[in-house]
């Protein structure tokens, strides 16, 4: 197993990533993470003001897939307490805002206390934040610019829910992103045919899991054909195959949300099948092997 993988300018203890979302809400269960074989952590988003999220139901288990309408849910700058047992850890922080300004002023919250900043322009289900900032070119080049104000290396997390998502990926390149991550969750919804109503109680929400790892992959194909700097490849990855195939199509590393829910486990499955050594592949020979 690599002791050292530096990918985005976070050195990391292996290629498999804990993505934004429910792991990520206290320092404890982050820790946990790390100590479950995760190569780094990204933590729930945290943004400009406290947050209770959604009303319920907020998650629905469904075939191949997870739904969920969180809501963003948040303590806000009470959060970087959780950070104190963590430092120097291959620890990511997820931020999100309404607009650069904001950014910024969450950004400034995590200098010092993280490896890097992961920019979350891509909820899909967020009023006034989220896939409103990161369908704007425009935008997705301002947030990261001021970012990058902290010093901090960042990552700039994609919606899949646009037209060209190269055009946002370029848009982040040249607002000084260290790496893209492609792609948060899939717009989705679903009713109950029994209630007669929406399953989530927000009424739609965003899928993850399985059932949009083929979506992942290409956007990071795409991504990899257009953009110079690394690509994270994130969505439904559950297995070392799936990480090799990420990899193939042009992540230098991925990141495992829905999986790690299912079994904690993951981390240490994947990496005793990614870095076997009779016949296991090494994963920096195989990134973009897929193009021509
Ligand atoms: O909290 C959420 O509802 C949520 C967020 Br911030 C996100 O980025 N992606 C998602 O599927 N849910």
């Amino acid at each position: 197993i690599p002791g050292d993988v530096t990918v985005g300018g976070v050195r990391l203890q292996n290629h498999c990533i804990l993505a934004a979302g429910v792991l990520g809400t206290t320092g404890a269960s982050l820790a946990r993470m790390l100590q479950s074989g995760a190569g780094g952590v990204v933590t729930k988003s945290i943004g400009p003001e406290p947050k209770e999220g959604h009303h319920g139901p907020c998650v629905a288990v469904l075939d191949g897939a997870v739904m969920n309408a969180m809501g963003l849910p948040n303590p806000s700058k009470e959060f970087t307490g959780e950070l104190d047992g963590l430092r120097g850890k291959p620890v990511i922080a997820s931020i999100f805002g309404g607009t650069p300004e904001e950014f910024g002023e969450v950004a400034d919250w995590f200098a010092g206390r993280v490896q890097a900043l992961e920019l979350n322009l891509s909820c899909p289900h967020a009023e006034g934040y989220g896939a409103a900032v990161g369908a704007d070119p425009d935008m997705v080049e301002q947030c990261t610019r001021m970012a990058k104000h902290t010093g901090l290396p960042v990552w700039v997390k994609l919606t899949p829910n646009v037209t060209d998502i190269t055009e946002i990926g370029l848009a982040a390149e040249r607002g000084g992103a260290d790496a893209i991550v492609a792609v948060n969750t899939v717009k989705a919804m679903r009713i109950s045919t029994h209630f007669r109503r929406p399953m989530l109680g927000n009424g739609m929400g965003g899928l993850s899991g399985p059932a949009i790892f083929p979506v992942a992959v290409r956007c990071v194909w795409e991504l990899y054909e257009s953009c110079e700097i690394p690509i994270i490849g994130c969505g439904g990855v559950s297995s070392a195959d799936n990480v090799v195939e990420m990899m193939m199509a042009g992540a230098s590393a991925v990141e495992i949300g829905s999986a790690v829910v299912d079994d904690v486990a993951i981390f240490r499955q994947i990496s005793e099948n990614l870095y076997r050594q009779d016949g296991g592949e090494c994963p920096e020979n195989i990134v973009g092997c897929a193009h021509a």
